[in-house]
């Protein structure tokens, strides 16, 4: 309307761009974005036909980042029906595209299935035929060969290649090796599950696994999880202690998914005797500051996974600070999941909040910490005192990093670097991988930048001092 009858611009030279979203990741919300984009499509081209529709086309194939033949048959389906469909132009990788008509049909059945979100099986199908697109047919025994490995190896390759097969009684055997050990069943879940959970968040980074596999791993993860719970209860029930010790309300923030670490600390949480309200996912500050209030709460516990969420638990401390009931509670908010850490608690979240802000590494620390939490005055008094001290030190070390003064627009414009693309590029003396043998390493300690180093074990400062 604006465009058309305020501005009079010509209809044939507007064109609708409307999203195309990732297909097969796994999550059933998902499964219909490519009919979506089918659907908007149709509907611009019938009821406003002058007009074009454009689209990025390799969103729809992103949840198989990493397996090209798998996108190229995902873009070539995915374009024939968009271009059935009414789209006019696109954003195209053309080196990944087919020819429809020349895909290989099994290959084609499957990608509609996915597509046009046909039957329940379709992304687990896809990734099956994915996978064997990228390595080739494999033989039943070398499928079972990993079954030779040890049970720590056996844990990671099923949370890696999403198998549940065998995962109840690779934990079991797990569980009897660490309590043969004096260790205890939560010390399953935090050391070869955990590793194994790491092994498949570095392939999915890497672009090696796909989101459909990493779902697979999730529920992996929680099946074996599952067998470690009734454990964990147990050894609590032997415990003797029955009393409940204090109540926390447990969200994963707004915008997040990730639960399974969430549901862990819950359970150990439960065992110790901690009363526990899990709020679930995606749960907005309002709804997490309300359930507290409703249930009386000491203490709401934030899980969160990517990046976003790191900004939304500050958040959420800024809305109990807002919130009269919970500043003069003095609600203690936990903190936990993967991408958070002490230091960006510290710094980030604990100064939007004037109660108290832990950082907590993992559901075993999540016992200690909540138990002092909710300890007498005294104990609560010094834990507190010595944790506040503790964050102060390191917001004062952070606030004195030396910070390099940022330039302006205009002065990052004047200096950008001045390229001659018309002078050819020097020719390389050698291509492809040269292997130097004659450097000792003694020698090339000396030349190591411990920068990285230093700040990975939080020991933040100017280097060489
Ligand atoms: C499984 C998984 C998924 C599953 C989640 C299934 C589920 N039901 O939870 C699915 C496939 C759905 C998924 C989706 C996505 N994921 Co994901 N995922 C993972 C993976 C591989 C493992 C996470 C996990 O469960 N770990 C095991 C548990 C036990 O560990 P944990 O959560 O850290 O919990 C422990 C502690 O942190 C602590 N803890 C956790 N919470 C709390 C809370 C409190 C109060 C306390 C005290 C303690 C505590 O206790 C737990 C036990 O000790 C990680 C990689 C990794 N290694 O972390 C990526 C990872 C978190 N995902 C990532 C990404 C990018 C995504 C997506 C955005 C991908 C996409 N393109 O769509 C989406 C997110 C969508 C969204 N809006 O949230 C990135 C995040 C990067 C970033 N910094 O932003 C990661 C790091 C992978 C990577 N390396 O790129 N993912």
């Amino acid at each position: 309307t604006l465009l058309r009858n305020e501005l009079d611009f010509p209809a044939d030279d507007i064109i609708f761009d409307p999203n195309i979203f990732a297909i097969a990741t796994g999550i059933d919300e998902h499964n219909r974005y490519a009919i979506d984009f089918l659907e908007a499509t149709r509907w611009i081209r019938k009821n406003l036909p002058a007009a074009k529709v454009s689209g990025g086309v390799s969103n729809v194939s992103f949840s198989f980042r990493g397996n090209d033949a798998a996108r190229e048959a995902i873009h070539t389906v995915f374009l024939y029906h968009a271009v059935k469909a009414g789209m006019t132009m696109g954003i195209v990788n053309a080196g990944q595209l087919g020819v429809y008509e020349n895909l290989d049909p099994v290959l084609r059945e499957h990608v509609e299935d996915i597509v046009f979100d046909r039957r329940p099986d379709a992304t687990e199908r896809m990734i099956d035929l994915a996978g064997q697109l990228r390595n080739g047919e494999r033989k039943e025994e070398e499928k079972l060969a990993w079954r030779g490995l040890d049970v720590e190896k056996r844990l990671e390759h099923a949370l890696v290649h999403g198998l549940t097969e065998f995962i109840v009684e690779d934990t079991e055997e797990a569980r009897q090796l660490i309590q043969g050990r004096s260790g205890r069943p939560i010390e399953v879940i935090e050391g070869p599950l955990m590793t194994g959970m790491n092994v498949v968040g570095d392939l999915f980074a890497q672009g090696k696994m796909f989101l459909p596999q990493v779902v697979k791993s999730a529920r992996v993860m929680k099946a074996a999880v599952a067998h470690l719970v009734p454990y964990i209860e147990k050894e609590q029930a032997a415990s003797g202690q029955t009393k409940a010790k204090g109540k926390m309300i447990l969200a994963t923030v707004k915008g997040d998914v990730h639960d399974i670490g969430k549901n862990i600390v819950s359970v150990v949480l439960q065992c110790n005797n901690f009363e526990i309200v899990n709020l679930g996912v995606m749960v907005p500050a309002a709804h997490i500051i309300a359930a507290a209030k409703e249930h009386n709460a000491d203490i709401i516990g934030l899980s969160g996974l990517i990046t976003p969420s790191l900004e939304e638990m500050a958040v959420v401390a800024r809305e109990m600070e807002h919130d009269e009931w919970c500043r003069c509670q003095q609600i203690r908010l936990l903190i936990g999941g993967a991408t958070t850490s002490r230091v960006h608690t510290a710094v980030k979240i604990a100064p939007h909040y004037s109660g108290p802000v832990i950082w907590v590494p993992d559901a075993s620390r999540s016992v200690p910490v909540a138990q002092s939490l909710t300890s007498t005055d005294e104990q609560k008094a010094t834990y507190l005192g010595d944790l506040f001290k503790d964050y102060a030190k390191l917001r004062e070390r952070h606030a004195n990093k030396p910070s390099s003064r940022m330039l302006s627009l205009e002065e990052a414009r004047a200096n950008a670097a001045k390229v001659n693309f018309l002078h050819p590029a020097p020719q390389p003396k050698v291509t492809g991988r040269r292997l130097l043998k004659a450097f000792p390493l003694d020698d090339l300690v000396e030349t190591i930048d411990w920068t990285p180093f230093f700040q990975t074990w939080d020991l933040a400062g100017p280097f060489p001092a």
